[in-house]
């Protein structure tokens, strides 16, 4: 197994490793990478939907997303869809997977099933690099404090992805909720102190007003997606990438209309978020 940095702080590509076949010692090593990263991708992996599947039951249990189709012959495996007729993409605003359930995704394998020659990236951002560089005054104002998450406004009723082309792929529209967490949490396997807020589902500091709390969100925000702190992925036939829910961000990039891309995702479930 090898293992290069993918940028300055976002990532690391995984080579030398096949996933279908990989020994026990080998997820060991994984396990410890996946904790120190929380941002793993690799290459020419060719994994068939029920190696996919069989990788994801290795690392972790499975939880289902409760808006996306499945594919039709495993219904732990979501499809991240787009049809060369659609405008809008899944997953096009940063954010981290169901940040609005009380026990948060612990992390997602994304499986590349169809790419756009051109475009269809996958940017990232890292919560821990991002929570050490922010000044100690700014740390100090967001520590103890929870925020609420949720995903009414994106799946609820006239919520935002129901008002687009996407909306007949959608399901679930009466199991919408939400959760809250705090805004710093100790990663349960790194120990490292986290950001936990994101653009797409955190709505509001708890028991603030609307204007401050929007306030404090959007300078967190800025910081966050500074270069220093992200990274683009491209994605090539037999590519995979697995990242934790708890530590990064992902936005995928809405730049290929007129082209297909299909991708495959298993979610892997997490635990309760422990506040730094
Ligand atoms: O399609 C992508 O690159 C990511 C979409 C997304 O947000 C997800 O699969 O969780
Ligand atoms: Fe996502």
């Amino acid at each position: 197994m090898n293992v290069t940095a993918f940028s300055e702080n976002c990532g690391a590509v995984v080579s030398d490793l096949q996933l279908a076949t990989m020994s026990n010692h080998e997820l060991l090593e994984l396990r410890a990478l996946f904790a120190k990263y929380g941002l793993l991708f690799f290459r020419d992996q060719d994994l068939t939907p029920d190696q996919h599947l069989k990788f994801a039951n290795r690392f972790g249990r499975i939880v289902i997303n409760k808006f996306f189709k499945t594919t039709d012959d495993f219904p732990q495996i979501a499809e991240v869809r787009k049809e060369k007729t659609q405008q809008t993409n899944i997953g096009g605003g940063w954010h981290t997977d169901h940040s609005y359930d009380d026990i948060p995704a612990m992390g997602s394998i994304l499986v590349a099933r169809r790419v756009p020659e051109i475009g269809g990236n996958t940017q990232f951002a890292n919560l821990a690099a991002a929570y050490d560089a922010l000044p100690t005054e700014l740390k100090q104002r967001i520590a103890n404090l929870r925020a609420v998450h949720s995903n009414t406004h994106l799946y609820g009723e006239n919520g935002l992805y129901r008002l687009t082309d996407l909306s007949e792929q959608l399901g679930g529209m009466d199991r919408v909720g939400d959760a809250t967490h705090p805004v710093v949490i100790i990663h349960p396997e790194s120990g490292r102190r986290v950001l936990y807020v994101n653009p797409g589902h955190t709505i509001q500091i708890e028991g603030w007003d609307f204007t401050e709390s929007r306030t404090l969100l959007d300078e967190l925000y800025a910081h966050v997606i500074q270069p220093q702190f992200t990274c683009s992925f491209n994605w090539l036939p037999g590519s995979v990438t697995f990242w934790d829910n708890r530590c990064t961000w992902h936005l995928a990039n809405n730049d290929y209309q007129g082209h297909a891309r299909l991708m495959h995702r298993i979610t892997l479930a997490g635990s309760v978020l422990t506040a730094a």
